[in-house]
């Protein structure tokens, strides 16, 4: 007889559950306890598991070391609160210096109580060096970001287990006792795997491939060689921005469409996603559903939500035996699509107000071959990497930290480091933060550094980001305006002078234009030079909003970084369905209409179907709802288990855009 298994509605719990059964762990030895009842009770049915009951935790561990040396496999231990944990020590120092596979899973309260005297609620977020290789927090699921949080957290723990020689891992399970056991089929979690030199290798299936570069140093000649090979065997493109230093021949590069307000370009409709390089200043908004990652690290790093696998091997190995396993083939019809793409839009770029995207427009081209441009976090940073350039030079930027307090001195560590010439472009705030560095008497003439002065931190006024939604006045202290001479023209001018520099000035197109050939001059001069360059925060306002709305204007639809009612104004084309007919929705009806118009309502409850729930509302059904395109799901329930039911079933049914009417009470309530 089929058992019919219920899972718990603590979907933190299920993804746990999920991704022990993908990752083959079935043995247990489970200790008694409150806070682990979500768990267990979940397992406890499925007869995937092999559980076994120890009442001391300290025995417990024992136990499961036991079983996992004579196993060989996986065993896992699931514990409660109060010393429990405590208890595991003896047994996991046993582990962790006989290498044996134990995952440790503890469950506790949510982590916020830790030290506020409640009960049984220890902290387990350091746990001692010699006993895990590894401890990750599995917190309650509250919304998108930490469902995936806790995908990445479980699949990186389990993983560990067996990397690089075998060892006990720990995770920490929230949980907030809910009752609720209705969950069935349990969802299934997204599977990380991970491969090695000499295992077998997955096959590639995608029909295109993007591989996606971040800040990459220098590509020797054989790797740029194997990844261009890829690319014609497998229909792909390099996805890329200055820092990543490629310079083959299947180089696309995106920021220009994807920093567009409308940004419907096919570049983002690749089918694979292959990450390498390290952290990048440019997103690119693709729809891949999968994204592999290739570094010698091997970690598991998910920068597109999307990770699947990771393959803890050279750049080299990788492309070489991809390429190696694969015939060529006629279509690089990805490739030429974003070339045209990017290549249509540059070629519809109007004239641009006198600003750091002019200025990169006028000079990439300018700088010669082979030298080596350093740029400032980060509006030089984005500005440039608007264009491409196809010469031989070096680019580097501190993306590591992006840090604005640094990059002249990085421009000066990579002057002391070559014989090339050095550029390093920079906006005023970074310059004043590390000029000091200046009159470090290793300063040499191969230096040259070109200052966009606009007399304020540009990031936090740019119309489309973040603080422009917050606040008016960004000038006083959000931007800090106004600092450092207020664009003296003296200041930098009488400091580098003393300092031995040749300076140049400009404060308009004409004067830069007029200059440029003698900074950007191949000839080897005496001196080091500082080109300051003058230009208004209006202008670089300007140019900003014209490259970004080539493409013409559109909205975000999802912006979960917004209150809940504007999170609903950016909701226009969608069909607005109230989750949820009982007394809750009943009491707040009358004001969500205020909000917006409301299509349908949805119930579980079959008896509400096909009636009027409110005036002019009929009740659909879940099935119906999942047939609505682009639906966005207001969750009308006040208790907090149903809630999360519901959110689990939308997430089942692929439905992400949704939200809680309690928030938005809550919300109005706190205003
Ligand atoms: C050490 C440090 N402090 C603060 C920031 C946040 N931040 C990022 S960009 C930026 C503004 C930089 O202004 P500026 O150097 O004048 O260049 P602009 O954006 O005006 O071109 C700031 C303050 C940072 N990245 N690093």
């Amino acid at each position: 007889m089929k058992m019919d298994i219920q899972y718990t509605s603590e979907r933190n719990a299920q993804i746990v559950i999920s991704l022990l059964k993908a990752h083959g762990v079935r043995k247990i030895v489970a200790s008694p306890g409150m806070t682990n009842i979500c768990l267990v009770a979940s397992i406890q049915t499925d007869p995937f598991f092999e559980i076994y009951s120890a009442p001391d935790e300290r025995s417990a561990a024992y136990i499961a070391c036991g079983m996992a040396s004579e196993s060989g496999e996986i065993v896992a231990l699931s514990c409660t609160g109060a010393t429990a944990s405590r208890n595991y020590y003896p047994g996991l120092t046993e582990a962790y210096y006989n290498k044996l596979p134990i995952l440790v899973i503890t469950s506790s309260r949510r982590s916020d109580r830790i030290g506020h005297n409640f009960d049984q609620v220890t902290d387990r977020t350091s746990p001692t060096n010699d006993i895990v290789k590894l401890s990750v927090q599995v917190p309650f699921v509250r919304d998108e970001e930490d469902e995936w949080a806790c995908v990445v957290a479980v699949n990186r723990a389990i993983l560990e287990i067996t990397r690089r020689g075998f060892g006990p891992v720990h995770m920490n399970l929230e949980t907030m006792y809910s009752p609720a056991m209705c969950q069935k089929p349990l969802p299934n979690a997204r599977v990380i795997n991970r491969f090695f030199v000499g295992d077998e290798l997955p096959s590639i299936e995608a029909k295109r491939v993007a591989i996606i570069v971040g800040a990459h140093i220098k590509w020797s000649d054989g790797l740029t060689r194997c990844v261009d090979i890829f690319c014609e065997k497998y229909n792909g493109a390099v996805l890329c921005d200055h820092t990543s230093n490629y310079t083959g021949k299947y180089k696309v590069f995106p920021n220009i469409m994807s920093i567009q307000k409308k940004n419907d370009f096919d570049y983002r409709n690749a089918d694979l996603i292959i990450s390498i390089g390290n952290i990048s200043s440019s997103e690119y908004a693709m729809q891949a559903k999968e994204s592999w990652r290739v570094n010698p690290d091997g970690e598991i790093r998910d920068t597109f939500w999307n990770l699947t696998k990771v393959f803890e091997m050279s750049e080299t190995y990788f492309f070489k035996y991809f390429a190696s396993i694969k015939e060529y083939s006629d279509e690089m019809e990805y490739y030429s699509t974003c070339v045209q793409e990017e290549y249509s839009l540059i070629n519809r770029l109007p004239e641009l107000p006198f600003s750091n995207v002019w200025i990169a427009r006028q000079t990439i081209d300018r700088i010669p071959c082979e030298s080596i441009v350093h740029l400032g976090i980060r509006n030089s940073l984005r500005s440039w990497n608007y264009f491409n350039v196809e010469k031989n030079i070096l680019f580097y930027a501190n993306t590591g930290g992006f840090g604005i307090d640094g990059s002249l001195s990085t421009a000066l560590g990579i002057s002391l480091a070559t014989e090339k010439l050095c550029f390093c472009v920079l906006g005023d705030l970074a310059f004043f933060y590390d000029m000091n560095s200046l009159g470090n008497r290793h300063i040499n003439s191969k230096l040259r550094i070109l200052l966009i002065n606009n007399g304020t931190g540009m990031e936090m006024h740019f119309p489309d980001f973040f603080a422009d939604g917050v606040v008016a006045d960004k000038d006083s202290f959000i931007a800090a305006s106004g600092h450092y001479g207020n664009k003296s023209k003296t200041l930098v001018r009488d400091y580098a002078c003393n300092l031995g520099f040749e300076y140049l000035e400009a404060s308009s197109k004409s004067e830069y234009l007029e200059k440029l050939d003698d900074f950007c001059s191949r000839e080897e001069k005496n001196y080091p030079i500082i080109f300051e360059v003058f230009v208004e925060k209006m202008d670089e306002d300007e140019a900003y909003n014209i490259v970004s709305s080539i493409n013409g204007k559109a909205h975000n639809s999802n912006d979960y970084s917004l209150k809940p009612s504007e999170r609903l104004a950016n909701q226009k084309h969608a069909t607005i369905v109230v989750f949820g007919t009982g007394s809750f929705f009943r009491d707040n009806i009358n004001s969500v209409r205020e909000k917006t118009s409301i299509k349908y309502a949805c119930d579980n409850n079959s008896e509400k179907w096909g009636t009027e729930v409110a005036p002019g509302i009929i009740c659909i059904s879940p099935e119906e709802l999942s047939k609505i395109s682009n639906p966005f799901v207001i969750i009308a329930l006040a208790n907090t288990s149903d809630s999360l039911i519901v959110t689990n079933q939308l997430l089942d049914m692929g439905i992400k855009k949704f939200d809680h009417l309690s928030n938005w009470i809550r919300y109005e309530e706190k205003c």
